[in-house]
Parts: C-alpha cells; sequence; structure tokens
C-alpha cells in the first residue's frame, strides 16, 4: 500500500488522538528510517527518547530474539530465570536497593506515587500501626505530592490530573486530589509548598514536552536539600532524560543529585519492546507487600532480557559520553545559522530545542519542511522544534542533518 492509502485507513479506523506527519514509516536501522516508497529519513526524535540504542540495534533484537524463542512471558504468579539479572543491573546502576518493573512510563510513574504515598502513611504520617484490612484505607487520604508547571508524567487519570495543560485535561475529569502545583526551577516555591503532609515532590531534572525547559545549575541540587530537610521523597522522572539522553548517565548526575526514587522507562526497552520501572531503597520499596501492587506483563522474560541489552548496549558504547560530545558539536553548530526564525537553541545532550520566533509562527511547518527535506523532527509546545536523534549517532550523520536544517531554516 502507497502512504496515502495507508494514511486513510489509519484515520478511516483509527481515534484520531494524534496528527502525525504525513510519513508512513516501514523499515529502520540505526539513525535511518524509510517511508512505504523507499524515501530514506533521518530520526531526529527517536519516539521522544525511546530510540536512544538506534532502531534494531543488532544487539538488543538478537538478546530479544533468542529469548523469543526460549520464554517470553509468565506472568509475577512464578518467578523467571531473567528478571533477577535485570533487576541487579538497574539497582547496580541507580545505586539503589531494589526495582519495581512495570512496562509503560505512566506505569512506572502511578507506581512511584502509590510507593510514596504508602511510604508517608506508614513511616511518616504517623500511621505505622496501621494494619490493613482492620484499619479502615479511608483514613489514608491526606498525602500530598508537589509537581511543577509544565509536567509531562504522562497520560492516565491521575497523571493528567495534576498538569498544568488544559487539552491533557479537557473532559478526562474528576481528578485525584493529593497533588499541588508550584513553578518549576524554583526552590524557594518548594519550600513554601510543603506542609507536614507532603510526602513527596515529583520533578523531570529538565522538562521535555514543556519545551526543554533547562532549571538553573544547582535547582536539583536545593531541591534534594528542601526534600531531605522535611523528609520528603525526591522522585525523579527520568523517563525522557535519563540512560544518556543528556550526557549523563542520569540528568540528576549533573548536579550529583541521589534521587529517592528513579523512575525510567523509554530507552530502558531499547526501543523494541516497553520496560519501565523504579528503583529505590528497601525503606520505600517494602512499603509493597504480596498483592498490593502489579500488573499482568510487568517484569516478563521478554522484557528482562530487552532491558538488560539495553542497559549493556548504553554501558559498552558509552552512550552517555557519546550524547555529551556529539550533542556540544550538534548544538555549537546549530547556533551558527543566520535565521531570523531562530530565537534560542537550548538543550543537554542529544535532547536539544530549538526555538521559534512567535512573530514567525509555530515549529510545526518547520517541521513539516524538515521531514520534506529527510529529517524527522517534532514540534515540542508549540514553539520548539526538538532534534533528540539517537545516541549512536556519528557526526558525518550529524553534518548530514545539518546541511538540510540549515537549508530549511536559512529559506
Ligand atoms: C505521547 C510528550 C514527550 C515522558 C516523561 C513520563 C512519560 C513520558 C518525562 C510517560 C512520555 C511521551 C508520551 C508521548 C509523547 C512523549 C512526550 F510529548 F507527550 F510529552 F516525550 F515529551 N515521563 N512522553 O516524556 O511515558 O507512558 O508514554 O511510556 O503521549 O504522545 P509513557
Amino acid at each position: 500500500m502507497g502512504s496515502d492509502e495507508v494514511i486513510k485507513l489509519t484515520d478511516d479506523f483509527g481515534a484520531r488522538n494524534y496528527l502525525p506527519l504525513p510519513v508512513v514509516l516501514e523499515r529502520g536501522e540505526g539513525v535511518w528510517v524509510w517511508d512505504v516508497e523507499g524515501k530514506k529519513y533521518m530520526d531526529m526524535l527517536s519516539s521522544y527518547s525511546a530510540l536512544n540504542h538506534g532502531h534494531r540495534h543488532k544487539e538488543i533484537v538478537d538478546a530479544a530474539k533468542k529469548q523469543l524463542d526460549r520464554l517470553t512471558l509468565t506472568s509475577r504468579a512464578f518467578y523467571n530465570d531473567k528478571l533477577c539479572e535485570f533487576q541487579k543491573k538497574v539497582c547496580e546502576l541507580t545505586e539503589k536497593e531494589k526495582m519495581l518493573p512495570m512496562n509503560t512510563g505512566a506505569e512506572a510513574v502511578e507506581t512511584a506515587i502509590k510507593a510514596v504515598r504508602k511510604w508517608g502513611y506508614l513511616k511518616k504520617l504517623k500511621m505505622q500501626n496501621a494494619k490493613y484490612p482492620t484499619d479502615s484505607v479511608n483514613k489514608m487520604d491526606n498525602a500530598e505530592i508537589i509537581v511543577c508547571e509544565n509536567n509531562f508524567h504522562g497520560r492516565t487519570t491521575t497523571i493528567v490530573g495534576f498538569s498544568s495543560e488544559p487539552q491533557y485535561k479537557f473532559g478526562f475529569g474528576p481528578f485525584a486530589p493529593g497533588f499541588k502545583m508550584i513553578p518549576y526551577n524554583d526552590p524557594d516555591a518548594l519550600k513554601e509548598a510543603i506542609t507536614d503532609n507532603t510526602v513527596g515532590f515529583l520533578v523531570e531534572p529538565i522538562q521535555g514536552e514543556g519545551g526543554i525547559i533547562i532549571p538553573d545549575p544547582r535547582y536539583l541540587r536545593e531541591c534534594k536539600k528542601i526534600c531531605e530537610e522535611n523528609n520528603v521523597l525526591f522522585m525523579a522522572d527520568e523517563i525522557q532524560t535519563g540512560l544518556g539522553r543528556t550526557g549523563r548517565m542520569f540528568a540528576c548526575d549533573r548536579e550529583d543529585v541521589k534521587p529517592d526514587v528513579y523512575i525510567l522507562g523509554k530507552a530502558l526497552g531499547g526501543g523494541v519492546y516497553p520496560v519501565s520501572c523504579i528503583a529505590c531503597d528497601s525503606e520505600i520499596m517494602d512499603v509493597f507487600t504480596p498483592g498490593d501492587h502489579g500488573s499482568t506483563f510487568g517484569g516478563n522474560p521478554l522484557g528482562a532480557v530487552v532491558g538488560i541489552a539495553s542497559l549493556d548496549v548504553t554501558t559498552k558504547y558509552n552512550l552517555p559520553k557519546r550524547a555529551e560530545e556529539m550533542g556540544t558539536y550538534f548544538m555549537g553548530e546549530l547556533r551558527k545559522i543566520e535565521s531570523d526564525y531562530i530565537k534560542e537553541v537550548r538543550g543537554k545532550g542529544l535532547l536539544i530545542g530549538v526555538e521559534v520566533k512567535k512573530e514567525k509562527g509555530t515549529a510545526r511547518p518547520i517541521c513539516e519542511s524538515l521531514a520534506k527535506e529527510g529529517v524527522l523532527s517534532k514540534e515540542t509546545h508549540e514553539q520548539v522544534v526538538r532534534f533528540a536523534p539517537p545516541l549512536i549517532i556519528e557526526k558525518e550523520e550529524i553534518d548530514w542533518a545539518l546541511e538540510r536544517i540549515k537549508k530549511v531554516f536559512e529559506s
């Protein structure tokens, strides 16, 4: 089928919850993808940072293929022989004592919310002796979690309930209580918002969907200190910024901040399979007792093998360092482009945003022109063109993209 027919069929039988660029992809390899007419594109979105390893990384695909011929799913009613190795790897990487495997990022965020709330009730809000099922669950309804304006943590109704983006909320209420919103990049706002009922602070080290918003240096460190002083858990959503994207293994590493709870996803699945998790010490994770929480696919052996391979490839090829080096080069070259469309080029590692001046319109037409030139990107928050190529990208490939990006921005 040609692109037009695929697009029509997709629109005829599918929900209209996206407005994709008119590009119909059928094959991917490394940083490259091909459409059904055989046109070649460079993928500079990486599925919003889930493709840090590029399309179909051989070592990840080979690991998955081998496991597909052995065992794919057992549920957690039984053990499997791969999850333990994946758990150990994540704990070593995050220097945390325990991890809990889930599938999508939103599920990991929801898991972190449940862990931190229950930790709050049992270990902070004076309900140490609360016993299930004798104690009324309804008494446990005062835990508060602080979130930031312009956050993006996923699409479940609990999560969109604390979004500041009206469209993500419109028509989906009523929303879960117990969340308080503060401005991003303002440690004093955090200090003022904390009450005796505050159990957690949920934050993206860099706001992706918010438009690649990079907080001041020391922001994360100051917030971590405020959390420690108030016995509030620091929950880092590293689903998009983690695993090398921003030039360090975790974006929190830039400020030597060790979150109380890591929330991971996207690239953890190697661009092959949905894998997410939270990682934290036993003092928090042990609030979960058998039957408290779970999921059909969380911790399945196929996902575990893909997760292991994803982490092995990330460390073996030192993808964080590559992101730092290639990102510095890429941003340096982007900043040399002479164009009265460009308001600012910002980013960390290979999470880069080019902000288009409002008076010149939105970023969408730029993304459409870039796609015609063979560069796939995506606007974020109207005005920003996001460039987030796979971390395996070579300098020559960046130069290939720069030629076309220059042509679009200079024309
Ligand atoms: C869409 C945005 C990016 C995330 C962070 C949790 C999640 C995401 C920091 C949830 C997911 C995705 C969702 C996808 C587009 C993309 C996105 F534009 F929506 F906001 F990357 F910036 N925390 N982000 O970025 O993970 O449940 O999706 O696995 O919803 O269209 P998920």
